[in-house]
C-alpha cells in the first residue's frame, strides 16, 4: 500500500507501512475474502476523494483543493463552527475597517501609543506582558514557556557564530563558566539568515537572524547575557554585541529584534508547519491508507476534525499572495515560503516526540520549563492510551506522535498568541528599520523600527481572532462520536479521560502556586484536533 508519509525522508521505518491487516476481521474469519474486498473498495473510493494536492515546491503535500468548497463534505466545518468562524471574523474585520481608517495618516510617536491597539477583554497574562515586557526575566521566560517553546537549547559549546572581540574577555569568561556548569542556553535564529524581507506599500521591511545566549539561574529564571543580531560575514567587521549593561534603549531594541524574529519562526516553523501542516499530512495519509474498520483509523480520526478546512483557509488567506503575511509581516511576499522550505528540510521524527526532543535540547531536567514538564506528562498519558498495541512499542510511539502533534504540539504553539502578541512591541509582526549597528539608540529609533499603527492594528485583529476562546471546541479525548463498539476500547477511552482529568487538576494546583501560570497544555484547554 501507500506509505503512511509518502513524502518524508524521516519516516522510513517499515513499522509504518506494515500496519496490521484489518484487525476487525482476521483472515480466518473471512474465508471468502469478502471483508477484505470491501475494505479495498472503500480505500479505492477514498483515494479518489482525498487526493494529494500541491502548494509549493519543497513543502509537505496538502489535501487537494484551492478553496474550502473543494473539500469533501465530511471535512467541512459543520454549521456551528462555520457560523462562529465567519461571524467572529466579520466582527474583527469590521472593527479593523472602522478604527483603521485613520491609521495610515496617524503614526506611533511613543511606545505608549501601542495602547491604542491593545485589545479590550485582554488576558491577565497579556496585561502582565504590557506592564513588564522590558524585564530581562520575562524576555528569558518566553523561551521556556511563551508562545514558542521550541527554539531554546542547552549549549554544548560556544556557538561558532559568536565572535567575541578582545575587549569582551569578561563576557567570554562568564559564558565559559556557565557552559562548564551546564547552565548556558542559546536561542539561534540562523534559519532566518538571508531570507528576503518584504516591501509593504513601497516601504522596505527588515529581517534579522539573531543569536541570544542565556543563563539558567538556580532560582529557575533564564536571563539573557548577550544578543548578536546578525551572523558575522566575511570581509565585514564582526557584528555588534548587545549586553544587559548597555544603554537601556540599545538593549531594548536588541531584545525587540529578537522578539520579532521569534514571531516569524514561531508562526511559520512551530505553529504553521509543525502544528497545522503536519497534522494535515497525517490526516490525509491516514484517510487514504486505512479503512474505516481499522482500529488505528478509529483511534486517530477524532484528531483530524476540521484540520483540512482550517489549513485551506490559512493557505488561501494568510500565506497566499496578498494574504495577511504579504500585507503586514516582514517575512511576507516570499520570504515566508523560503522559511517554510528551510524548516521542512530540517524536520526530524525525534523533534515531534517530546521525550526525544527535550532530551536533544537539554531541557529534560530544567524545572522551570513548564512546557517541557507538561508536554512529557501529556505524552505519557497519550502513550498509555493505545494499550492493545503495547507489544508493538514502535507503532505505539508513532501513533502517540500523531496524536500529540494534532493536539498538544499545536496547542502549545497556538494558545500563547493572545497573551504574548497582544502587546505589539513584545512580538512585532514586522520591523521597518535595519537592525542597529551601534548602541546609540533613542526611543524614536525604536518606535520607527516597530510596526506602523496600521500594521499593529492588523496584527491585533488577527491575533485576537485566532486567540479568542473557541465556543465550538472539543477538548482532548472528549469527542462524543464513538468509533469503537467493543467494551474493551471504550474502557480504554474512559481511562484516558480519567488520566487527563487528573493531569488537568495537577496542573491547576501547580499553577495556583506560581507567579506565572502555564496553561497551554492543560488537557481541558488542549483541542482534540487542529481546528483554528
Ligand atoms: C485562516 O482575512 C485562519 O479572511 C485565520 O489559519 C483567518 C483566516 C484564515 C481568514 C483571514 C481572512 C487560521 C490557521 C493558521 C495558522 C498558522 C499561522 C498563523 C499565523 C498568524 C499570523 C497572524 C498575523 C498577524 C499579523
Ligand atoms: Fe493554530
Amino acid at each position: 500500500g501507500e506509505a503512511f508519509f509518502p513524502c518524508y525522508r524521516w519516516v522510513q521505518g517499515n513499522e509504518i507501512i506494515c500496519l496490521p491487516e484489518g484487525t476487525a476481521r482476521t483472515v480466518r474469519d473471512d474465508p471468502q475474502n469478502q471483508f477484505k474486498k470491501h475494505r479495498e473498495q472503500e480505500l479505492e473510493e477514498r483515494r479518489k476523494v482525498y487526493r494529494w494536492g500541491f502548494w509549493k515546491e519543497g513543502l509537505i503535500l496538502p489535501i487537494v483543493g484551492n478553496t474550502q468548497w473543494d473539500l469533501p463534505r465530511n471535512e467541512r466545518f459543520r454549521e456551528d463552527k462555520d457560523l462562529d468562524f465567519s461571524l467572529s471574523l466579520a466582527k474583527v474585520l469590521k472593527d479593523l475597517a472602522l478604527k483603521g481608517t485613520l491609521d495610515l495618516t496617524n503614526s506611533v510617536r511613543r511606545l505608549e501609543d501601542f495602547n491604542k491597539v491593545f485589545p479590550r477583554g485582554k488576558t491577565p497574562l497579556a496585561e502582565r506582558v504590557r506592564n513588564s515586557w522590558k524585564d530581562d526575566a520575562l524576555f528569558g521566560y518566553q523561551f521556556l514557556n511563551g508562545a514558542n517553546p521550541m527554539l531554546l537549547r542547552r549549549s554544548t559549546s560556544l556557538p561558532s557564530r559568536l565572535v567575541l572581540p578582545p575587549e569582551m574577555e569578561d563576557l567570554k569568561t562568564q559564558l565559559e563558566k556557565e557552559l562548564q556548569t551546564g547552565s548556558l542556553f542559546e536561542a539561534d535564529f540562523s534559519l532566518l539568515d538571508g531570507v528576503k524581507p518584504n516591501v509593504i506599500i513601497f516601504k522596505q521591511q527588515y529581517v534579522a537572524a539573531p543569536l541570544v545566549m542565556l543563563k539558567l539561574q538556580p532560582d529557575g529564571r533564564l536571563l539573557p547575557m548577550v544578543i548578536q543580531l546578525q551572523p558575522p560575514r566575511n570581509g565585514c567587521p564582526p557584528p555588534v554585541l548587545f549586553l544587559p549593561s548597555d544603554p537601556p534603549m540599545a538593549w531594548l531594541l536588541a531584545k525587540i529584534w529578537v522578539r520579532s524574529s521569534d514571531f516569524q519562526l514561531h508562526q511559520l516553523q512551530s505553529h504553521l508547519l509543525r502544528g497545522h501542516l503536519i497534522a494535515e499530512v497525517i490526516s490525509v495519509a491516514t484517510t487514504r491508507s486505512l479503512p474505516s474498520l481499522h482500529p488505528i483509523y478509529k483511534l486517530l480520526i477524532p484528531h483530524f476534525r476540521y484540520t483540512m478546512e482550517i489549513n485551506v483557509l490559512a493557505r488561501s488567506n494568510l500565506v497566499s499572495e496578498w494574504g495577511i503575511f504579504d500585507l503586514v509581516v516582514s517575512t511576507g511576499s516570499g520570504g515566508h515560503v523560503d522559511i517554510l522550505q528551510r524548516a521542512t528540510a530540517g524536520l526530524t521524527y525525534r523533534s515531534f516526540c517530546p521525550p526525544d526532543d527535550l532530551a536533544d535540547r537539554g531541557l529534560l531536567d530544567v524545572k522551570s520549563s513548564l512546557y517541557g514538564q507538561d508536554a512529557l506528562r501529556l505524552w505519557g498519558v497519550i502513550s498509555r492510551f493505545p494499550i492493545s498495541l503495547e507489544s508493538r512499542a514502535q507503532l505505539c510511539h508513532f501513533i502517540t506522535m500523531c496524536i500529540f502533534t494534532c493536539t498538544g504540539q499545536h496547542a502549545s504553539t497556538h494558545q500563547g498568541q493572545l497573551d504574548w502578541y497582544s502587546w505589539i512591541p513584545n512580538g512585532p509582526c514586522t520591523m521597518q528599520k535595519p537592525p542597529p549597528i551601534s548602541k546609540d539608540v533613542t526611543e524614536k529609533d525604536i518606535v520607527d523600527s516597530l510596526p506602523s499603527l496600521h500594521q499593529a492594528r492588523t496584527q491585533k485583529t488577527f491575533i485576537k481572532f485566532l486567540g479568542r476562546r473557541q465556543p465550538v471546541m472539543v477538548a482532548l479525548g472528549q469527542h462524543k462520536e464513538s468509533y469503537f463498539s467493543d467494551p474493551g476500547p471504550q474502557a480504554v477511552l474512559k481511562q484516558f479521560q480519567e488520566e487527563l482529568a487528573a493531569l488537568d487538576k495537577e496542573i491547576e494546583v501547580r499553577n495556583a502556586g506560581l507567579d506565572l501560570p502555564y496553561e497551554y497544555l492543560r488537557p481541558s484547554m488542549v483541542e482534540n484536533s487542529v481546528t483554528i
